[in-house]
């Protein structure tokens, strides 16, 4: 964190309109997988962006349903960590303290944090495949490993995810352009910027005259395009930077 300059430090503590951009890294001191980094165990042979698609919920619908089952179990089993945590203290202090995550996981609302856009979906909601309403607990049974069936209309029911090729919630991509559009500051956090038109939210606040600092243990495509790049971890940096920034 020392890489931050006293200007930079300064323009943090006094920024009155704050967006944090999280990506899988955010969530990685919690347990749980980035998507750089290899699955583990039965998943280990399938690519995520292979799964995480239209086609292979077609293709092979229980395959699908079981690999998003999985991944809810892990982050049951697991709490958010000191990153997700210094972010819900910071926003007591900011005016307007937005989440913007691609993450799916939940993770930032369990730590505290109240104004979260997600980009794509949360596994935790299941919806209906074919109208899109949500189907809460309990679910209906899961016919032969597949996809529980729509108690409506019996199409296959599936997560609340944006898959790859789906268009992003129209409601959260608005506040998140909005949002940093306004920023004075934005934070790009455990992100590897290689997902459109997510990667393009720090890039807008860039372009608004945002402050933009990246957080990362490893250079991305932004590391040379923003304000400053810290090399170091959510569950590291997040906690220091609101301790160094918290009032005298
Ligand atoms: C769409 C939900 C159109 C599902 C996900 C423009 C240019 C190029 C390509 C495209 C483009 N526009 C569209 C595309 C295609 C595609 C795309 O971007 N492809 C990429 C692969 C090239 N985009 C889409 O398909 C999007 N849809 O554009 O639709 C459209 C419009 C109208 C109508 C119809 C269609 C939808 C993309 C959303 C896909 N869904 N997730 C699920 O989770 O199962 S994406 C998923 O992968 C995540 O949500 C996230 O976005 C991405 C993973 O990226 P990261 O979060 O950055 O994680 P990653 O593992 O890559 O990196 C981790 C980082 O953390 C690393 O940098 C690492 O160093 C760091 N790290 C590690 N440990 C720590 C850490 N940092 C801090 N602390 C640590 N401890």
């Amino acid at each position: 964190m020392d890489s931050l300059s006293e200007g930079i430090i300064s323009q943090l503590a006094g920024a009155r309109s704050l967006v944090v951009f999280t990506g899988a890294g955010m969530s990685a001191e919690s347990g749980v997988p980035t998507f750089r980094d290899a699955q583990t165990g039965l998943w280990a042979r399938y690519e995520p962006s292979d799964l995480a698609t239209p086609e292979a919920f077609a293709r092979d619908p229980a395959l699908v349903w079981q690999w998003y089952a999985w991944r809810r179990e892990l982050v049951a089993g697991v709490e958010p960590n000191a990153g997700h945590q210094a972010l819900a203290t910071w926003q007591t202090r900011v005016k307007a303290f937005t989440v913007v995550t691609q993450n799916v996981d939940g993770l930032h609302q369990r730590a505290g944090s109240d104004r979260v856009l997600e980009l794509h979906g949360n596994l935790h909601r299941i919806i209906c495949s074919s109208e899109g309403m949500e189907v809460r607990d309990p679910l209906p049974p899961v016919a032969e490993g597949g996809p529980p069936r729509c108690p409506q209309c019996a199409a296959p029911l599936r997560p609340d995810v944006v898959w790859f090729g789906e268009a992003l919630p129209e409601r959260a991509w608005e506040g998140a352009m909005q949002a940093a559009a306004r920023a004075e500051v934005l934070l790009s956090v455990g992100t590897s910027g290689l997902v459109h038109p997510a990667a393009g939210i720090p890039l807008l606040a860039l372009q608004h005259g945002a402050v933009v600092v990246e957080i990362n243990p490893e250079p991305t495509p932004l590391s040379h395009q923003v304000t400053a790049s810290v090399r170091g971890t959510a569950a590291q940096v997040l906690p220091a930077l609101v301790e160094r920034l918290a009032p005298r």
